[in-house]
């Protein structure tokens, strides 16, 4: 017999078992089916997952699920970014090896994405931290190394005095250690970079092509790449030599009222050398952490060097030379001149140390005199500016130019924001960099033969720094080229390397190279990838840089590694919090209001474990099945928005569950039609299909609802039956377990997950009913509803016999009645 009730924890791992069984989920590379690409961002094995990474797991499941169907061959795989800082932390911090802390994560987190049964191909499965990838990712590098897309160089860090230890920026917390909590340093030390800035300008026309991103993503990464024009010239110094300057605002040089350098100008630099005063305000300067934030925010610090440099529009004026702590060494020319008129950083730094501010731009040439509280940087109408006078700013912005360049004393420039980037990691769990460093040969690549470079397993953290460094031998190793003793690389790459190109393993996985190309090309690009907005910029950039540096170098024909991306909301749950003031779970504060204590419900966040509002995958599971979770966070929330777990949302998808399944339940009936029930399967239909493409996962599940509560009510009859099949199908890509379930009890041929996406007929799109207006004397009197089509004789009763227009019309025949069909009828008296 039936059961009349959806059992998910008896039905849902029985049906995990059979898709896997019969590979459902596998991507067939040689497949003759049109291909889909479906992609979620891979997680990082943190040990749990949470209710963020099922939102966006289910997003792609549907659609991955929905193609499939569709006819597609779908790739749609799962991997780790296992790499990283946390497990070197938990390393130190619960004396496990990185290497067996991640990978027991990955078991713990993979057997919690099967019980949600997601259509992956697990075959594909990778792990950033496995010799097999990242020995492929090694001769990657190599690659581009050959290529010159690979340089060393000085670079700044943030160095911990106590700990000895070079810090990631996450770890530099208000300007301390996070673990010593000394001052932090900058120091520089010989870093790897890869140049992503050759690539500045084709990453931002890239942008254009990519029509299927959110606008507010292609706007952060051209906001980051930071393209602009202006000029570059040289300051003459009286005593000889000269400080280069780089300027977005050429049309303020009558406002400069100082020049400024960095603390690592060279002129900076060699003063020094020569003035103790100036060495110990540079080194003043290099506290503090590296981030462009923070040298944003940090207080302007300034030292009068008592140069002076002379302005290159008039020989008289001479300007004051400054070391500025506000000034990157890395940007433009590492040298400004100051507008404190126009610039907010150079208007704080002025007003403190007691230099001119002049208005040089206004928003008219009558308000050239109006006094500055603040900078203005408007464009505008140049004023006191001499022969600039009255032109717009970017008239006089082109005029300087122009004289410059006549002049020869600056050149028009364009410059991008984007910095190259930097890869050096002085950390133990990343790819090891595969450079031997030779005190003859220099810096040689490790042969391609000898890859991958693997991590020694036998290391300690106990001390701080990097374990690589102070391993006894595995650094040391004979120079390839000439076989004298030398040294590896003890740097490993940053993540967000493994995270450049796992799209490309994922679509091909040989064991004796990266990918093979025609497999690759095959799938890619990545047809929808779905992930969170806090990965729009540095993720995405560094991804279809590497993919436009394989393409640059003859890998790959592919420029743009995603068609379509989509970011999601998070997932969000009310806080609370105890008398005393700290977060409560939400099981506490019922426990806590049920023992008559005071509890606050805070505000609605994002869930996260240090506010207690989390809500735990497994738990959930247990309680309604993998379904009802599936279902819920898909519902009330368009996608993109945050979405506030409730356990009335949670519940109710739990019923509907239980609704679909009574519907697939109920007695076959053979006979008798319901052409309304019909109209209303083809319109969700095509209703549910419209939805998917779209992205807009939660109007699938509104017309799905709708679609289920007029079976309900529909009458038994041949078509409800047939109804109720096609809803099993639609509803399969969100509830795939109800589906298989309720597919095998309705007595469907095989299983529910191989059914093809149902069509629809257009026709039955279109509205059966219309409205028609009933005019007495030409006016409207009175509306109503008719079956399109009908009659005019028909039309012309129904109208009559309206109440209201009977009242008017009275015992008098009308002179004339006009009926024009689906549209009026008027009825002359
Ligand atoms: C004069 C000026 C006048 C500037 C004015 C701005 C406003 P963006 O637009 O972000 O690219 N600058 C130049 N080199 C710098 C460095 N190494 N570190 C910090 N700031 C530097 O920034 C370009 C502007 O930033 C340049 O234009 C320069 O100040 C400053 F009303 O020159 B400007
Ligand atoms: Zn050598």
């Amino acid at each position: 017999m039936t059961p009349d009730r959806f059992d998910p924890a008896a039905s849902e791992s029985r049906w995990q078992e059979r898709w896997e069984a019969e590979s459902c989920f596998r991507a067939d590379s040689a497949s003759p089916k049109p291909k889909a690409y479906v992609l979620e961002m891979f997680p990082y094995p943190s040990g749990r997952i949470h209710m963020g990474h099922v939102r966006n797991y289910t997003m792609g499941d549907v659609l991955a699920r929905y193609r499939r169907a569709q006819g597609f061959e779908v790739l749609h795989p799962m991997g780790w970014d296992a790499f990283g800082m946390p497990a070197e932390n938990a390393a130190m911090e619960k004396k496990v090896h990185p290497g067996t802390w991640t990978l027991q994560n990955i078991e713990q987190m993979k057997a919690q994405l099967k019980r949600l049964g997601f259509a992956l191909d697990w075959s594909r499965e990778l792990a950033t931290c496995k010799p097999d990838y990242y020995g492929q990712e090694q001769a990657l590098f190599l690659d581009l190394f050959e290529a010159g897309l690979v340089f060393r160089r000085e670079s700044e860090v943030n160095w911990d005095p106590v700990d000895m230890t070079v810090l990631a920026n996450e770890q530099v917390i208000d300007g301390r250690g996070w673990r010593s909590g000394a001052l932090v340093e900058r120091r520089k030390l010989n870093q790897w970079f890869l140049k992503i800035t050759d690539f500045a300008e084709e990453l931002l026309e890239g942008l254009g092509s990519l029509d299927q991103w959110p606008d507010k993503v292609r706007l952060m990464q051209e906001n980051w790449i930071g393209k602009s024009r202006g000029l570059q010239f040289r300051f003459q110094r009286p005593e000889g030599g000269e400080i280069e300057v780089f300027t977005t605002r050429p049309d303020t040089i009558f406002g400069a009222s100082f020049v400024a350098i960095s603390p690592g100008h060279p002129i900076a630099e060699a003063l020094a050398g020569e003035r103790p005063e100036a060495a110990e305000f540079i080194a003043r300067c290099k506290q503090g952490g590296t981030t462009a934030a923070e040298i944003e925010t940090a207080e302007k610090l300034g030292f009068d060097t008592g140069l002076t440099v002379t302005h290159p529009l008039d020989p008289d004026w001479q300007l004051p030379v400054w070391i500025a702590n506000f000034v990157l060494m890395d940007y433009g020319t590492g040298a400004l001149f100051g507008v404190p008129g126009h610039d907010a950083r150079d208007f704080e730094f002025a007003t403190k140390y007691g230099l001119p501010i002049t208005r040089v731009v206004a928003a008219s040439a009558d308000q050239a005199d109006v006094p500055l509280a603040e900078a203005e940087n408007a464009p505008g109408v140049a004023v006191n500016s001499r022969f600039l006078d009255g032109m717009s700013t970017e008239e006089a912005k082109a005029a300087i130019i122009r004289r410059a360049e006549a002049e020869g004393w600056g050149k028009g420039t364009i410059q991008y924001r984007l910095r190259d980037w930097g890869v050096s990691r002085q950390r133990y769990w990343g790819t090891p960099i595969p450079i031997i460093h030779c005190d003859s040969c220099g810096a040689v690549p490790v042969p391609k033969e000898q890859l991958p470079v693997v991590l020694p397993e036998d290391v300690t953290f106990d001390v701080p720094g990097n374990p690589l460094d102070r391993h006894p031998t595995w650094n040391k190793i004979d120079c390839p080229t000439c076989g004298k003793p030398a040294r590896r690389e003890t740097d490993t790459l940053d993540t967000f390397v493994d995270s450049s190109w796992y799209f490309i393993r994922f679509a091909s996985q040989p064991d004796d190279k990266p990918f093979d190309r025609a497999e690759a090309e095959s799938w890619l690009p990545v047809g929808q990838y779905i992930g969170g907005v806090e990965h729009a910029i540095l993720h995405l950039l560094y991804a279809r840089f590497w993919t436009r540096a394989l393409e640059r170098i003859g890998r790959l024909s592919v420029k743009e590694p995603f068609k379509g991306l989509f970011t999601q909301g998070m997932v969000t749950h009310e806080t609370y919090r105890g008398p005393d003031g700290k977060w409560l779970s939400p099981e506490e504060a019922a426990e806590a209001r049920a023992a008559g204590q005071d509890v606050e419900s805070g505000r609605v966040e994002k869930m996260s474990k240090s506010k207690k509002n989390v809500v735990d995958p497994d738990f959930i599971i247990d309680r309604y099945g993998a379904d009802a979770v599936r279902w819920f966070m898909l519902s009330d929330s368009p996608p993109e928005r945050d979405l506030e777990w409730s356990i009335g949302g949670i519940e109710g998808a739990s019923r509907f569950v239980q609704r679909v399944w009574r519907l697939a339940a109920s007695p076959a009936v053979s006979e008798g039609s319901d052409a309304a029930l019909v109209r209303k399967l083809h319109r969700t239909i095509a209703a549910v299909g419209a939805a998917i493409e779209g992205l807009q996962f939660n109007k699938a599940v509104a017309a799905l609802y709708e679609l289920v509560s007029a079976i309900e009510k529909s009458a038994p009859s041949a078509d409800r039956s047939a109804a109720i099949r096609s809803l099993v199908v639609l509803i399969s890509p969100m509830a795939p377990h109800l589906a298989e379930e309720a597919w095998t009890v309705l007595g469907g041929e095989g299983m529910a997950v191989d059914q093809p996406w149902p069509a629809y007929d257009p026709e039955l799109l279109v509205d059966d009913e219309v409205t028609i207006a009933v005019q007495v004397n030409g006016k409207l009197k009175h509306t109503l509803t008719a079956p399109r089509g009908a009659a005019r004789e028909d039309l012309q009763t129904m109208a009559l016999s309206a109440e209201k227009i009977a009242a008017l019309v009275g015992d008098s025949a009308p002179k004339k009645v006009i009926v024009v069909p689906d549209r009026l009828v008027n009825i002359v008296l």
